[in-house]
């Protein structure tokens, strides 16, 4: 006879109920939910048209102006799925990404914040961030490091409008209730730094190939991280750093650590070559792509998800995902990632998929909002 046997219904009813009106649980049925085989989460993958960005943060050019109006002039993508538990800003439990305005001749005021904060280059040209007083200028495909609480703020000399994706770990930092916000005392900080500095000065040490161990080297961190250098990098790649599941990928890095580039927010360059399609694998960091060139698809658990030059997409964690290049072209996915978070707290894993060769069976394609 089990112990529980020796219990009443009645007895048993009046046991859950008081512990309950106490505000204890009883592990024994609960175990499963909390410690659960798997990575349990509501994060569902979801796509952008780059055309319907651009519109929405184009309009917002003629609505404000960062500085007077607003403290900055973004566009955020909100993921359909985290929305309703008042995630508000959430690509993924974790990230953000926002496309940043700036018209000619405006800025925006210098500010920090515990968030780290990558941008990533869309359109247009002569438009700075400064970090610390230092002007990093900005050109399509650049990625551009913000470390978390670094006096930032950014600036447009050109004449066209200038477009960047902003990627910050705004979920990360809610969930560890560690955001701080302080505006600079004067709309701008002094500039103490020579113009594109750590550029200059970094810049051939600042990636590696994708399963690269890279040793410490050079003693200062870079701000400016070239799109110029990242293809030559990835046009030298031979087969054989042809990643089964990320093509030929480069990181970037902080060249003083060999670690990640941002300690928090890991950034990544994947370059698919025409007709490549990439084996199956799924992993507990989450990610938000940008497509900086091509034409393709990605199937993530079983959805495709077809992409063209300029689009977003979220990838969830713990979600089979492979790449394809159906274009004639070389595809270029910009993409950036909670792994660092992971690999610190000793909880990053991944698994291949093993049926099928490696690649899914697509069972959906996602249909994206095209009104605009
Ligand atoms: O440019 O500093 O998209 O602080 C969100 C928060 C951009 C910025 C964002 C920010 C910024």
């Amino acid at each position: 006879m089990s112990k529980k046997e020796v219990f009443t219904q009645a007895q048993l009813d009046q046991y859950y109920d008081g512990m309950k009106k106490e505000h204890l649980g009883p592990l024994w049925y609960d175990l499963g939910h909390m410690v659960t085989k798997e990575p349990v989460h509501d994060v569902k993958p979801y796509l952008w048209k780059w055309k319907t960005i651009r519109a929405y943060a184009l309009t917002a050019g003629d609505l404000l102006e960062p500085g007077k109006d607003a403290e900055r002039r973004v566009v955020y993508l909100q993921n359909p799925s985290l929305v309703e538990r008042g995630l508000i800003g959430y690509g993924t439990h974790t990230l953000y990404a926002g496309i940043q305005l700036l018209m000619p001749g405006e800025s925006a005021p210098s500010h920090h914040h515990s968030q780290s904060a990558i941008r990533f280059v869309i359109e247009g040209e002569q438009a700075y961030t400064a970090v610390n007083g230092e002007k990093t200028y900005m050109e399509r495909g650049d990625m551009i490091l913000t470390p978390a609480w670094t006096w930032h703020e950014h600036k447009h000399e050109g004449t066209e409008p200038m477009f960047w994706m902003d990627g910050l770990d705004v979920g990360l930092v809610r969930t560890l209730a560690a955001s701080f916000f302080e505006p600079y005392e004067e709309e701008s900080y002094p500039m103490e730094a020579p113009e594109n500095y750590s550029t200059k000065q970094f810049s051939m040490g600042a990636f590696k190939k994708l399963n690269e161990e890279k040793a410490p080297g050079y003693p200062s961190p870079i701000f400016g991280y070239k799109f110029e250098r990242v293809k030559y990098l990835l046009d030298q790649m031979t087969e054989e750093d042809n990643d089964p599941f990320d093509a030929y990928a480069i990181e970037y890095i902080n060249p003083a650590t060999g670690g990640s580039a941002d300690s928090r927010i890991g950034t990544m360059m994947q370059k698919l070559i025409p007709g490549q399609h990439t084996k199956a694998h799924r992993h507990v960091h989450s990610a938000i792509y940008h497509v900086l060139e091509g034409t393709g698809y990605t199937v993530i658990d079983g959805q495709k998800f077809e992409w063209e030059k300029g689009d977003f997409f979220i990838l969830p964690p713990w979600s089979y995902h492979e790449h394809v290049n159906t274009g004639s072209e070389d595809v270029f996915l910009f993409s950036f990632n909670d792994k660092p978070v992971m690999e610190k707290l000793e909880l990053e894993f991944s698994e291949e998929y093993k049926e099928n060769n490696g690649q899914q069976t697509v069972e959906s394609t996602f249909v994206p909002n095209t009104d605009v």
